[in-house]
């Protein structure tokens, strides 16, 4: 019986995910290493270092810095990111979801946040969102990233609900992995080619409403 919602935050609760495309494309032009929307799209739910890992081993430039420097480079993005999402006010919340939220509550379900970004709060705090959640799990006290199940697995545990119990929604391919592997229902918000594993995708997040959901889950 499904008693605890866990969302996913760039791409599903606001496009941030925009403004971490444009954050590494920046760095990548810097560096002169190509950078598309598609190879974006691996990075997805990949923290700040693996992600940096991926956009240099893509070009070729993996062994061209030390690990001192890909930390710095890595600071590089993060600070230019932070300047993009000094913009994010409550309007940029993606359709439909506030709506789902305050719906998930009227109806006594638990409700987390399973962000590996360590700017989840500020940007949870900017679209004024934070009192919505029972628990947004910390990104720094996480080891492995998606697809990894660590960070699902830990939201519930701290809704203390089972992961048999809980929905997770997300809109990257490794997060669709983390939520099947961390034994939960997944859904899938994007295209269906990119998320095949969900078990359940909606093109646009104002598809996204609790009865549908129970609906398709009870099928
Ligand atoms: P930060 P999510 C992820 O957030 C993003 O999808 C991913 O693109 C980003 O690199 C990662 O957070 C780390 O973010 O650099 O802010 O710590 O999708 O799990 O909400
Ligand atoms: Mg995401």
């Amino acid at each position: 019986e499904i008693k605890a919602f866990i969302f996913d935050l760039d791409g599903v609760i606001t496009d941030s995910a925009e403004y971490h495309f444009l954050a590494w494309k920046a760095l990548s032009d810097e560096l002169n290493i190509p950078f598309t929307r598609e190879f974006n799209e691996e990075l997805k739910g990949i923290s700040r270092m693996d992600s940096l890992e991926k956009i240099l081993v893509n070009g070729q430039m993996s062994g061209a810095y030390s690990e001192k420097e890909k930390v710095q480079l890595a600071t590089r993005k993060n600070a230019h990111y932070c300047t993009l999402i000094e913009q994010i006010t409550p309007q940029d919340i993606l359709p439909g979801i506030k709506e789902l939220l305050i719906d998930l509550k009227e109806h006594g379900y638990k409700i987390g946040v399973a962000s590996v970004s360590k700017n989840a709060f500020t940007v949870l705090s900017a679209l004024q969102l934070n009192d919505m959640f029972d628990h947004i799990v910390d990104a720094k006290k996480i080891v492995n990233s998606k697809p990894d199940p660590e960070i699902f697995l830990r939201a519930a545990e701290y809704l203390s609900v089972s992961p048999e119990d809980c929905i997770g929604i997300e809109d990257a391919a490794a997060g669709i992995e983390s939520i099947k592997s961390a034994g939960m229902y997944a859904v899938g918000v994007g295209s269906k080619d990119i998320l095949k594993n969900a078990d359940i995708v909606v093109e646009s997040t104002n598809e996204l409403t609790l009865s549908m959901i129970l609906e398709k889950y009870n099928r």
